[in-house]
This record gives structure tokens, sequence and C-alpha cells, in this order.
């Protein structure tokens, strides 16, 4: 892994010299403001410190496609934890967390170190350390499948003589540069993005619609329209005329592919249109298929761009997961949400099933309030929490 610093006077100058030098798989892993003190403070200026890592053997991209996530434009959707206050301090805290651990769980642990028969007090240390990391991720419900990658990868770029404070680094940034970088919708002036939300039933499409189409049309004031296929439930159609109605958003209910073309060629001029469509069981494929069908061959105008998300409760059983994404890999792109991190204590499955599917991770809803409750997915929150923080 490489790890780069980059200094500037705003966030936005330090990020894209980080996207420059870097590419566009670099990963933000921290942003600080970096203040001058007594003298200094009233000759030089503040400025700003971006951290940004990259996997060693990930290929750089080139410069001009400069990711839109990063750039003012796309910044998180709900103000995110914005200079991330501090992550060292936040590492410091899971570190006395877990080490706090080793003590209270003394016992466990002098029992690995006399299986294992480790002399050196340091390695000793570390290997404990790690042994508690580990049980960690995988309380966490993180596939054990991947947390062995993890500690592996980690465990062979540790130098000589590190501590566990560098361990818990690497593990924290491992888990970040495996999350990958968000990618989140976002507005190509002169273009019509049509919008799919599809997954299975009850986990959440229709709010995850209302949240992000209120905040398209409010804080963007972009021009938006509904297209619903979910013609099974009338309560599903009313549900989204609801919030049709309130945003003031036209709403297209189309049965066949025919009105679903003849309802895009109507939303033509508008920047964006929200295709709402029935939860599918993953063990119903044929029903699965009608989606398909309006994805791959609905219309789509030269001046119209397809995007596919599929939502996902974070709550479902990572088997079932699997499962789902499984009938969806029939779509070729799609990028992940996650609803419901409200209801679990474990965000292992958001980490398994990114690293299953190589899907991009975009948005994560925690609550059923609309427009409040969701947000860009925040790497290294979930990083924190899987390591065991409950900031
Ligand atoms: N706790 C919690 N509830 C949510 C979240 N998102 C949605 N819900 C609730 O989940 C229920 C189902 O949400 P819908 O938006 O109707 O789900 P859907 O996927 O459109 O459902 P179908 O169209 O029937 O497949 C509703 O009660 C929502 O309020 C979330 O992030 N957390
Ligand atoms: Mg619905």
């Amino acid at each position: 892994m490489i790890i780069k610093k980059f200094q500037a006077e705003t966030e936005t100058e330090a990020i894209k010299m980080a996207q420059l030098e870097m590419g566009n798989n670099a990963v933000i892993m921290h942003i600080r403001t970096v203040k001058h003190r007594a003298l200094a403070r009233l000759f030089k200026k503040n400025y700003v410190e971006v951290t940004a890592a990259l996997e060693e053997k990930t290929d750089k991209v080139p410069v001009k496609a400069v990711n839109k996530e990063l750039t003012k434009d796309t910044q998180p959707l709900l103000e995110l934890e914005k200079n991330t206050n501090a992550i060292e301090e936040k590492l410091n805290n899971l570190q006395n967390m877990i080490e706090q651990k080793i003590v209270t769980e003394n016992k466990v642990v002098d029992d690995i170190a006399e299986e294992n028969k480790i002399a050196d007090q340091g390695s000793n240390v570390n290997f404990k350390f790690m042994q508690l990391v580990y049980r960690q991720l995988i309380d966490n419900e993180v596939d054990e499948k991947y947390v062995n990658q993890i500690m592996g990868e980690v465990e062979e770029s540790l130098k000589k003589g590190s501590n566990v404070d560098s361990i818990l680094a690497a593990i924290y940034q491992k888990i970040i540069l495996k999350m990958g970088v968000p990618e989140t919708i976002t507005h190509n002036e002169g273009k019509t993005k049509i919008i799919f939300f599809v997954g299975p039933t009850g986990v959440g499409k229709t709010t995850t619609i209302a949240k992000l189409a209120s905040y398209f049309k409010l804080q963007k004031n972009l021009k938006i329209g509904f297209i619903t296929s979910d013609t099974y439930r009338i309560a599903a159609v009313e549900q989204l005329r609801t919030y049709a109605n309130i945003l003031n958003v036209p709403l297209s209910v189309v049965y066949t592919i025919e009105e679903y073309n003849e309802a895009v060629r109507n939303y033509s001029e508008y920047d964006m249109i929200f295709v709402d469509t029935a939860g599918r069981s993953q063990k119903n494929t044929e029903q699965c298929n009608e989606i398909f069908r309006y994805i791959d061959e609905g219309v789509l105008g030269e001046n119209m761009e397809k995007e596919v998300y599929l939502v996902l409760s974070a709550a479902t059983k990572y088997k079932d997961l699997l499962k789902i994404c499984d009938v969806f890999g029939h779509i070729k792109d799609y990028r992940l949400i996650f609803t419901k991190l409200d209801e679990t204590y474990s965000l292992g499955n958001i980490l398994n099933v990114k690293l299953n599917t190589g899907a991009p991770l975009s948005y994560v809803a925690c609550g059923q309030v609309v427009p409040d409750d969701i947000s860009m997915i925040d790497a290294q929150k979930i990083a924190r929490s899987l390591l065991g923080s409950e900031e």
C-alpha cells in the first residue's frame, strides 16, 4: 500500500493533488486542517492536509477521468462528518479499547500465547493483538475468508518492530481500501439519467427513492420524474404517488415495456428519472427477469444515461444476500445501497457483499425518515465500526 500526504489551501485542492498523482483509485484516508502555532500564525496561513492511500497492485487511472465522487459537486449527501475530526483520535480510542480487552481477556489471551508458545515478548503482544482484532471482525460478521485475507495482507506488509498502533492503522487502512471509492448519483449537464432501484421485497427501495429524489429536487433544484413498474400492489403505487405529490414530481405507472418507453420519452427533457420496481424474491428468477427486461431493453436516448442501484438490507442474512447478488448479478453494472443499518449491530455484510460482487458501494440508509436518513457511504465510519468502535 502506498500512503502519501498532500497539502493545499483547501480540501478540494488537496484532494485534486492526490488524484493527479495517485489516480482515481486513491482512497482518502484522512483530512485535517493544520493550524500554525504561536508567532507562525501571524505569517502563515492554515492549510489542509489530505492523506491518501493506494493499493500497490492498482493501475493508475488517467487524470482526465477525475473522480467526480471526490469533487465538491458530490460531497457527501447529507454533510457527513466532514473534517473527520481527527481519525487518529478515534484510532487511539480503538486501540485503547482493544488494549483494554487484552487486559480483561487476559485469560483467553494467555491461553492463546501458551498454545502458540511465542517466545519474543514484542511479537507476542502483536500476535495477541491480531487475534483480538481477528475475533472482533468475525464478531461483526465479516466472512472468515475476508478476515483471513485482510489479516494475511497486513501481516505480510508489517515491518520489523511494528507495534499494535501500526498494526491497527494497517488493518483500518486495509478495510477502507477494500471498501473502495463510493460511487453515487451525479448529474451531468444536458443528460437525462435513468436510475433504477431493484432488490428484494421490503428492503426500502421506494423509501430510498423518496429520500434521494427529495435531495436532488429540493437541494439541487433538478427536474425529476418518477416511473413505477410496481403494479403488483395497489399500495405500492399509492406509496410512491404520495411522495410524488409532496415533492411535486410527475409519476408514470407502467404495465408494459412499451408504456415504460413512452414514459421515458415524455421525461426526455428531465434531469433524472427514478424508476421504482417491484420487490423480487431471489427465489423467483422469472419475476426478476421481468425487471431485467426494462433495464436491458428499455429505450435509452442519445442524451440519456442509465444507472442501476441494488438495494439491500444490512440486516439480511449473509447467505441470503449472496443468493440475491447471484440473481441480480445478471445486471452488468450496478451499485450497492444498504438500508436498515439502524436495525443491525454488525456491519460485516457490507464489506462481504462489496468484496463478493466487486460492485461499488454508494449510499447507506439508517432509518425510515424521509429525506434525512440517508447518506453517502462512509468507509471510515464502517471500518471503525467493524473494529469495534461504538461511536
Ligand atoms: N428501520 C429502517 N426502516 C426502513 C429503512 N428504509 C426503509 N425502511 C422501512 O422499510 C419498510 C419498507 O420500505 P419500502 O420503501 O416500502 O420498501 P420496498 O423495497 O419499496 O418494498 P417493496 O416495494 O414491497 O418491495 C417501510 O416501513 C420503510 O419505512 C431504513 O433504513 N431503516
Ligand atoms: Mg416499493
